[in-house]
């Protein structure tokens, strides 16, 4: 196990934790909220592992006092966390649900009298259902209403919130959501996938515009979860355009427009085939394209391609079929290949070079762009010993390797400004739902009970010293 590197970050480098409304929250039918994508899709027989709903997950919503006791007491600077949508306006529209704002207020003013510093994300997956019913993220109308929504956030919460973030991974909303299908509302659509991209992007900017209009000195970013695609073999035209068409799906049809202000051409080119793209309007990319304070770079694994001859049957590590449609839309003649062990329980492998890799190409390509790193963890199979600990050496050195390799980011000039564990407790991990544990604390589903587990006493002494040990 290596943790041991005596790195040190940056002063006022911030040191966070991260979780979301409906992996936590539960209460998922009190205090006014009403249906989420999330709900419905979890209650539709065989979408998640073992039928796992969010309706109770961690019971955050009763329990909030005592997590921030948690937050607090792990010294954390900042805590990440998600306001749902269908909490704050039922059902997508209209007029703000009070209950839902005095909820994120409580919240907010608690972190506050603990020294935490707010950091918040719009969306994180929830949309309510009446909006999916309408046509979700593919009807353009869904941009709107998610401005609509972020401005009566930002009427109250003001300037409680230090950094306002748009989206979580819209990467997952719009691939997964609409085109693969392993994620609500589970729609198996490459068209409609793409069309979701773009109002994704578009509610992003608009969603952005609306809350610096309240505030506006307001602190803005977005959380991407950027792909680090390598070909099989790199000397190969095949294999290294396969990389290139799945880039382009995977990170610059956000980055294009948010941060360049344009789609890519070969995006467009490649998936030509699949829609004509006839749903950005003039204006668009403008709008998506919001000055930012941080980008927020959300980091795992790697990927590894190879052009697929038609032939020989696909790997067992591709992304394309089985009984889901494919993420990748458009790339049919693309083949994911499983990379190199280790794993986490997710089955994704561990590459920290990766994450050192992803921070300097940013840094390249956006120079001046501050970053976070707004999730970063892992799960693994945690067992409880005897005496009730939980020793995670895994977790440990999974989240100390890829802190080493942030360090060797900001070594070679990427301007990393925090670190957020991915989680602070473990949750509903979608459509693995209770099966996969990201937490540094533990939760027992029986009793709701938070164990530290090592890697929370361990990070505490990270926050603390500023670094590794
Ligand atoms: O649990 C998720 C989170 O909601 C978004 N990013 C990835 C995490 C692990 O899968």
């Amino acid at each position: 196990m290596s943790t041991g590197t005596g790195r040190r970050f940056p002063d006022g480098f911030l040191w966070g934790s991260a979780t979301a409304s409906y992996q936590i929250e539960g209460a998922v039918k009190e205090g006014g909220r009403g249906p989420s994508i999330w709900d419905t899709y979890s209650h539709t027989p065989g979408k998640t592992l073992n039928g796992d709903t969010g309706d109770i997950a961690d019971d955050h919503y009763h329990r909030w006092q005592e997590d921030l006791g948690h937050i607090a007491d792990l010294g954390l600077h900042a805590y990440r966390f998600s306001t749902a949508w269908p909490r704050v306006q039922p059902g997508g529209r209209g007029p703000a649900n009070r209950e839902g704002l005095d909820f994120y207020s409580r919240l907010a003013d608690g972190l506050l009298e603990r020294g935490v510093k707010p950091v918040l994300t719009l969306y994180h997956w929830d949309l309510p259902q009446d909006l999916e019913d309408a046509g979700g993220w593919t009807a353009r109308d869904t941009a709107y209403r998610f401005a609509d929504y972020a401005e009566l956030v930002a009427r109250e919460l003001g300037d409680r919130v230090d950094l306002w973030t748009t989206l979580n991974e819209p990467w997952c909303s719009a691939y997964l959501g609409y085109g693969s299908g392993a994620h609500a509302p589970g729609r198996t659509d490459g068209a409609a996938a793409l069309s979701a991209v773009h109002h994704l992007n578009l509610a992003h900017g608009l969603g952005l515009q609306a809350v610096r209009s309240v505030l506006p000195s307001a602190r803005g970013s977005v959380t991407l979860n950027l792909h680090v695609i390598r070909p099989v073999d790199p000397s190969s035209d095949d294999d290294r355009d396969a990389a290139r068409r799945v880039d382009a799906l995977a990170n610059r049809a956000f980055t294009g427009p948010m941060l360049s202000g344009a789609y890519p051409d070969d995006l467009l080119a490649d998936t030509a085939h699949v829609t004509d793209w006839s749903f950005v309007r003039p204006g668009d990319t403008e709008i998506a394209r919001q000055p930012l304070d941080v980008l927020g770079v959300n980091y795992y694994s790697t990927g590894l391609v190879r052009r697929w001859d038609g032939v020989e049957p696909r790997s067992e590590a591709d992304g394309h079929g089985d009984a889901l449609g494919s993420p990748w839309v458009g790339a049919d003649d693309v083949e994911f290949v499983r990379p190199e062990g280790p794993y986490t329980a997710m089955g994704w492998n561990i590459d920290p070079g990766g994450l050192t890799e992803l921070l300097l190409r940013i840094h390249r390509e956006h120079p001046g762009l501050p970053m976070m790193i707004t999730e970063n963890g892992a799960a693994f199979p945690d067992t409880v010993s005897p005496g009730g600990a939980v020793h995670d050496p895994l977790r440990v050195d999974y989240i100390a390797r890829h802190l080493e390799a942030t360090g060797q980011a900001i070594d070679q000039g990427a301007d990393v400004r925090g670190y957020f564990a991915w989680s602070l407790l473990d949750n509903f991990e979608w459509a693995f739902g209770y099966d996969r544990r990201f937490g540094l604390i533990r939760v027992d589903y029986e009793t709701l009970e938070r164990t530290w587990k090592d890697s929370a006493h361990w990070y505490r002494d990270v926050v603390a010293r500023n670094g590794l040990d």
